[in-house]
């Protein structure tokens, strides 16, 4: 709503004195030339510019303080918090300037306007001032580029040891998400074995398979690493989750990754917004069909003993689908049935 607002009040503003320009200008025509010489819009021009500018400078500023409580939520990830204070950092390097540049290109357009007998220097060149606007300009987005390329290395870096592996298939118009089961290791998957049922391409002669769950939601223990591997089936879809700000590509036979760990649980982030109805979600950012807007994903984060509840309720991929027993090495089949539960009674 506040945008919306600051949009139809510039384009308000820029309306009114526009008008206000156009009127002076018609009454100047009618007027006829003046008989100092001195084009007489030229005074007129000159204060409006100053008009103009603590108008919109101080419209930007008020907007820009009502909406930033709207920039962006709570992070709700570690290294969340490092990309917000870069973000914050890159805000602060465009706006000092961008004021103070335009406080001086106004104020220098109407100290120096026209006036009659007055000439002005004639001033090419100065190697002085060159260097300056070049290098400090430069070493500043240095320093910025640095910081980032940091930030993006360690997230993309290889996660610790003890992180949690979470599969993630995006395709037209769903999410499919794989998790190890009991044994923690996710079996292989090949994308030749993916067939209507068998979305991910599980690879069954390998056992660390039989235990692993596909599920409906993302859960995701808090204060634990998280590695996400993601892939894409059809085209290219885009992993979102913007609380934890991540947001990775998937990729048509480029599997991408993304480590992150999350820090507050879903029943702490109502408290934090004060929203008890409050979800993390995950999106696909990429508009990759029509069926785009329905690729949203509920993601809860537990308290790390939830989550391991949450795990052991699901089921394997390969009880929920016994017909593929059969195509499983015999001399495994034993051990399928007992990693997978296919024996057990749903609970
Ligand atoms: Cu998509």
């Amino acid at each position: 709503m506040i945008i919306l607002m600051g949009i139809v009040g510039a384009v308000f503003l820029v309306g009114i004195l526009y008008s206000i320009f156009r009127v002076l200008r018609l009454l100047n025509i009618l007027k006829g030339p003046a008989k100092t010489g001195l084009p007489t819009d030229n005074n007129t021009s000159a204060w409006l510019l100053l008009i103009f500018l603590f108008v919109f400078l101080f419209g930007f500023w008020w907007y820009f303080f009502n909406a930033s409580p709207d920039l962006l939520p709570v992070s709700a990830s570690v290294h969340g918090e490092h990309t917000d204070r870069l973000f914050y950092i890159a805000i602060g390097v465009i706006l000092v300037p961008f004021t103070l540049l335009n406080l001086l290109l106004f104020y220098a357009a109407f100290r120096f306007r026209y006036k009659k007998g007055t000439f002005a220097r004639f001033y090419p060149h100065n190697n002085k001032l060159e260097m300056i606007w070049t290098i400090v300009p430069g070493l500043v987005f240095t320093a910025l580029i640095l910081m980032g390329t940091n930030v993006w290395s360690n997230i993309t870096a290889e996660p610790p040891e003890d992180a949690e592996v979470i599969n993630i298939m995006g395709y037209q118009f769903a999410w499919g998400v794989r998790y190890p089961g009991a044994d923690g290791q996710l079996g292989k998957r090949d994308y030749r074995l993916i067939d209507p049922t068998n979305e991910f391409g599980i690879d069954l002669s390998d056992p660390n398979s039989f235990d692993d769950f596909t599920a409906l939601e993302i859960h995701l223990p808090k204060g634990k690493p998280v590695l996400l591997n993601i892939f894409a089936k059809d085209v290219i879809h885009s992993v979102f989750l913007p609380h934890f700000r991540l947001k990775m590509d998937a990729v048509p036979g480029m599997p991408t990754h993304f480590w992150f760990t999350p820090k507050y649980t879903t029943a702490e982030m109502r408290e934090i917004v004060g929203d008890p109805s409050f979800n993390y979600e995950m999106a696909c950012t990429e508009i990759c069909g029509r069926g785009h807007f329905a690729m949203r994903m509920l993601v809860v984060v537990d308290e790390p003993a939830d989550y391991e509840k949450w795990k052991a309720s699901q089921t394997a991929w390969l009880k929920m689908n016994p017909e593929y027993l059969s195509k499983i090495p015999t001399d495994l089949t034993e051990l399928a049935r007992i990693k997978s539960g296919i024996d057990q009674q749903p609970l």
